[in-house]
């Protein structure tokens, strides 16, 4: 399958000629060949962007409410077709496609395309003066949303729908390695009435597509999800521009487990929050740590829920694990299952490659359990984003709650407990963006979304996305 760039509506092959293989990771052979697109491509998708500005930020609210609602019909009507594409092209199972990523890429239009209806600005009357100042919030213009592999084309929207929602237009990059479902968007585009230039889907590395669009000068915000290191870049290529800039970056999550949590409900969240896509979620719960009373039983609970999942090719039904996204990225973890036996971690299960038979060169994990002797150690500071996970004991709040905090990151945190004072008290004190309490990944898309430390800046969802991709303008009135 080869895919070109959506730029004014048409598709379009890069300039340049310039084409990178595209791997299908649970044979690991080449299926397509995606642009690897230039200055020249951005160039182009900016000037399209642009000459669509004037008239797409005057189109009224109901017109855009209506035409994301539309394609968010679309994509509902297209669920299987997307699914198929979505688990072909990042190896993640069918059912998990069909039932999370691309259910919640058509909710991300459809939340925007009522939201933007909702969406206001304040007012202050400066009492005394006799004058009253009210807040425009007005577009940016045209903006820049670059996206990653693990969840293609529900991150993408996630930036997408905001954007354009708020009367932007787009210059779009999705992961190289996971370009499909993106591509398809266009067509949906095309279909559901956005006007030609709205947005802009341009493809290539992302060291040269996605720096031209950091780089881009007239380009005046970036919404980007990805790695950490990658996210330090790109701040500090757009901050001399004076860039707006949201980042949500990496994550290394503790999912902490008190003896007095509901056991049966935590067991079946806490496999689904280690390993769910392959573990490759920025808001999977990698650090397990469990309460000194309940730990051997966890331990043993935990290992024996895990041996039933099943590692298969993608498009089984019955597949709990596909394949991971690519050949160096499984190697990435592998290499990290290797670090933790230097470190004395004792592999509780799992840590060896698959072969399935007829797809002998996918890119299977077993889904890996590590009791690490101390927290301190690189499997419990880095991370790996991938079908592992570490665990190990605790006796006081007061020392989860340190071991908690104590790594680079700060996106998500799980908190398993039914004492309500512990609750509010952990609460308050976990350095993370978002914390769970007896659930995991609970969505709604009303609430901010983003992490603290080196989980990046910034806030996505609900109004704060849309606060976002617009600037405020006071305007001050004496009468
Ligand atoms: O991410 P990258 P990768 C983590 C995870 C993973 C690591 C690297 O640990 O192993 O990051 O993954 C584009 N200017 N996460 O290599 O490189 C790139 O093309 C502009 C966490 O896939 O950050 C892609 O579209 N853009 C995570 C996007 O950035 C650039 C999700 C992300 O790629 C660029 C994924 C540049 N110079 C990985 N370089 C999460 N938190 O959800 C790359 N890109």
């Amino acid at each position: 399958m080869n895919i070109q760039n959506y730029i004014n509506g048409k598709f379009t092959p890069p300039f340049s000629n310039e084409w990178i293989d595209n791997y299908c990771p649970a044979d690991g052979k080449v299926y397509g060949q995606i642009p690897n697109s230039s200055k020249a491509d951005v160039e182009n998708a900016y000037t399209a962007a642009k000459l669509a500005f004037p008239d797409w930020s005057k189109t009224t609210l109901e017109t855009r409410s209506r035409i994301l609602i539309k394609i968010s019909e679309l994509l509902e009507a297209n669920l299987q077709r997307f699914a198929e594409a979505e688990s072909k092209d990042n190896g993640k199972p069918i059912n998990l496609a069909k039932t999370v990523d691309i259910p919640r890429a058509a909710s991300n239009f459809r939340f925007f395309g009522n939201a933007i209806t909702q969406f206001a600005s304040e007012s202050h009357e400066s009492v005394g003066h006799n004058a009253i100042n009210y807040t425009l919030r007005q577009p940016i213009g045209v903006v820049g949303c670059i996206s990653p592999w693990n969840l293609p084309l529900y991150l993408f929207t996630w930036k997408i729908a905001p954007a354009i929602a708020a009367g932007n237009c787009v210059v779009a990059k999705p992961s190289e390695v996971t370009p499909i479902t993106a591509y398809l968007l266009g067509e949906i585009c095309t279909e559901a009435g956005l006007p030609n230039g709205v947005l802009n889907i341009v493809h290539g590395l992302g060291t040269t597509t996605g720096q031209a669009i950091v780089e881009h000068p007239d380009i005046k915000a970036i919404s980007f999800t990805g790695g950490t290191a990658t996210g330090a870049h790109i701040a500090k290529v757009a901050a001399p521009m004076f860039k707006k800039l949201s980042l949500e970056l990496g994550g290394k999550n503790p999912n902490i487990i008190f003896a007095d949590c509901d056991y049966n409900d935590m067991l079946e969240t806490t496999v689904r929050s280690s390993f769910a896509n392959q573990g490759q979620i920025c808001l999977c719960g990698s650090r397990i740590f469990v309460e000194a009373p309940i730990y051997e039983k966890f331990k043993t609970d935990f290992v024996e829920k895990v041996k039933q999942l099943k590692v298969g090719h993608p498009s089984k039904e019955d597949t709990n694990i596909g394949a991971l996204v690519s050949k160096p990225h499984l190697e990435k973890v592998m290499q990290y299952i290797n670090i933790a036996k230097q470190e004395n971690g004792t592999i509780l299960y799992g840590g060896h490659k698959i072969t399935i038979a007829d797809y002998e060169n996918g890119y299977y994990l077993e889904p890996t359990i590590i009791e690490v002797p101390t927290d301190e150690c690189r499997v419990n500071q880095e991370e790996i984003f991938g079908p592992v996970v570490t665990i190990m004991p605790f006796n006081t709040e007061a020392e989860v709650l340190q071991i908690a905090n104590k790594v680079k990151y700060g996106l998500s945190a799980t908190l398993w407990t039914n004492d309500l004072k512990r609750t509010m008290r952990m609460s308050n004190k976990l350095q993370s963006g978002i914390v769970w309490v007896n659930t995991w990944m609970l969505r709604d898309l009303r609430t901010p979304f983003g992490g603290v430390k080196d989980s990046g800046m910034g806030r996505e969802g609900g109004f704060e996305a849309l606060r976002f991709f617009t600037e405020a303008k006071n305007v001050c009135i004496k009468y």
